[in-house]
């Protein structure tokens, strides 16, 4: 199998950044990908980010497997002793329940600033996460929701991405860095299925092949019924029943594997989960 080759080069100057603003921070909120939240849960947070209160989102869950979501959200809960919680940015319910948590978990801080005779300020929240499972969807949904409220407020450092969300709660976002090590092809591999890792990283289609098999695996058949496909399934068939042709007659297995990961992507074969929970 094609390899993917995991490349800290922009990211590691991401995380020295993030590991400079930290000392700041009262609370971090880290944003999971629902769909493969082991995989996209950093290996070893603590390290990165020291033990700040956290609160753990699984966004995206309206595109995950509702059971398989239930499950993960106890098991995430149990092993991080975190507050875990499952998000859609396209949901407001889960935005009050974000910023309720915060909120709180950011009280003894500010308790603690009180009672040394210092003014209360708002709680401050770094939002970080891998690329693309939402960050600054939910941050931009959070803005919008209460800017009718409250608005852009003097002391807010635009150009270090710091919004005022409310009175009480101030939001970093941070771009999505990668460990910098990943030793697991597998998890490589799933976090290139839900685009976290640019196109230019991997073989487009080692990544579908890779796809297909996972889904065979977790949901036999589910892609045999969508392509209407009776025999094997494998980005050939599917390029030749779809009629993506090149020159020769040939399958175009570079638009179907193209196709395929983006059918995933914006959820057309269901609410699937690929980090199978046991
Ligand atoms: N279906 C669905 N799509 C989402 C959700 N949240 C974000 N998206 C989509 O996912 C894509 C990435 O969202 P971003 O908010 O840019 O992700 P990010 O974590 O800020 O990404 P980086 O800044 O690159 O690290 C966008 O196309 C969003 O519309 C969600 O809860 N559900
Ligand atoms: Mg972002």
């Amino acid at each position: 199998m094609e390899h993917i080759h995991w490349y800290p080069g922009h990211i590691a100057k991401a995380e020295k950044k993030l590991k400079e603003q930290i000392n700041i921070v009262d609370v971090v909120i880290e944003v999971l990908d629902a769909r493969i939240p082991e995989s996209s849960m950093y290996p070893d947070i603590k390290k990165l980010l020291g033990d700040k209160p956290r609160l753990i989102l699984m966004n995206k869950a309206d595109l995950a497997d509702i059971e398989q979501t239930k499950k993960w959200q106890e098991t995430i809960k149990d092993k991080t002793k975190c507050f875990v919680l499952p998000t859609s940015a396209n949901d407001n319910k889960d935005l009050s329940k974000i910023l309720n948590k915060v909120t709180e978990l950011g009280q003894p801080k500010i308790i603690a600033l009180v009672k040394k005779g210092l003014l209360p300020r708002a709680v401050r929240v770094m939002v970080v996460g891998m690329p693309n499972v939402g960050k600054s969807s939910i941050i931009n949904k959070l803005i919008k929701k209460t800017k009718a409220k409250t608005g852009a407020k003097a002391g807010v450092t635009r150009d270090q991405q710091w919004v005022r969300i409310n009175p009480k709660v101030d939001l970093l976002d941070t771009p999505g860095i990668i460990p910098l090590k990943q030793e697991d092809q597998d998890k490589a591999y799933k976090l290139a299925f839900v685009d976290s890792i640019g196109e230019n990283a991997y073989d487009v289609e080692a990544v579908a092949s890779k796809f297909i098999t996972d889904m065979n695996n977790t949901y036999p058949d589910l892609l045999k019924e969508y392509y209407s496909l009776d025999d094997e399934i494998n980005i050939e068939t599917i390029a030749l029943k779809r009629n993506w042709i090149v020159a020769g007659a040939k399958a175009d297995t570079k638009r179907a594997a193209q196709n395929i990961l983006n059918d995933f992507r914006v959820g057309r074969f269901g609410r699937l989960t690929l980090d199978k929970h046991e």
